[in-house]
């Protein structure tokens, strides 16, 4: 099952976990997870925003969607939908795999192109020349809107940054306009001022640990 991810991250501060109280969030406790995340040497698959990531035991690959309807949006509509990003989540390993050969055929067509029958089997990792390229940890603690379907999770990630996050799963196909706006309702009773995108977990360990990718995903949009 695919479904696209949409979210908005924040700045939370002091007053988050009140505020969270106040509007009537359920917390749906804390859990701590490692993240891998997997690409060539030369970052053929993030330079083309594609995210290979495991996360206990678990792989997904998050890929961009085309963007529509925004043509169709008043002005503050849009303002508010570029603060958000969305990406269809491909679980399926097979599918993941079979995904990331068509998209490294493109750069390298000697790829071997079996796909590993098992989620145990890592041997296609070496075969499409991918290798892990961060590692860190992070204590999620979760909350949700339950009459919304929204979901907001407050993140510490181990090497020093805190981000929060308002998401919505959209099956594919689904309504997106109408998850943009529990997103925007949401950040509103959060009371959510700024208009700048606030910086995710990866864009902070880019910068930190590869400056020179970093700023080449600048420079190709990615981020
Ligand atoms: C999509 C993406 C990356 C992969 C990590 O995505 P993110 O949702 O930030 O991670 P996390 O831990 O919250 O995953 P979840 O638990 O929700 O599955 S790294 C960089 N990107 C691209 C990207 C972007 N273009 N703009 C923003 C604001 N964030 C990320």
């Amino acid at each position: 099952m695919m479904s696209v991810e949409v979210e908005r991250k924040f700045v939370c501060n002091a007053d988050t976990l009140k505020t969270l109280e106040k509007i009537g969030a359920v917390c749906l406790g804390q859990r701590q997870f490692c993240d891998q995340y997997f690409d060539t040497p030369k970052f053929e698959l993030t330079l083309r925003d594609l995210w290979l990531r495991k996360r206990k035991e678990c792989w997904e690959l998050k890929c961009p969607t085309a963007v529509n309807g925004t043509e169709e949006m008043s002005g503050e509509q849009s303002k508010a939908a570029a603060l958000c990003s969305r990406y269809k989540e491909i679980t399926n390993l097979p599918e993941i795999q079979l995904r990331v050969k068509e998209v490294l055929k493109d750069v390298c067509n000697d790829r071997e192109t079996e796909t590993s029958r098992s989620q145990e089997d890592e041997s296609w990792l070496s075969k499409m020349n991918l290798v892990c390229f961060a590692e860190f940890t992070t204590v999620r603690r979760s909350f949700t809107l339950e009459e919304e379907g929204v979901q907001i999770d407050l993140d510490q990630a181990d090497f020093g940054y805190s981000v929060g996050e308002i998401e919505v799963l959209v099956p594919e196909g689904g309504d997106v306009q109408s998850a943009l706006e529990k997103i925007e309702r949401t950040a509103g009773m959060l009371g959510l001022t700024g208009d700048q995108r606030v910086e995710g977990k990866m864009n902070v360990y880019l910068k930190r640990n590869y400056p020179e990718h970093y700023a080449k995903l600048l420079s190709e949009h990615v981020l």
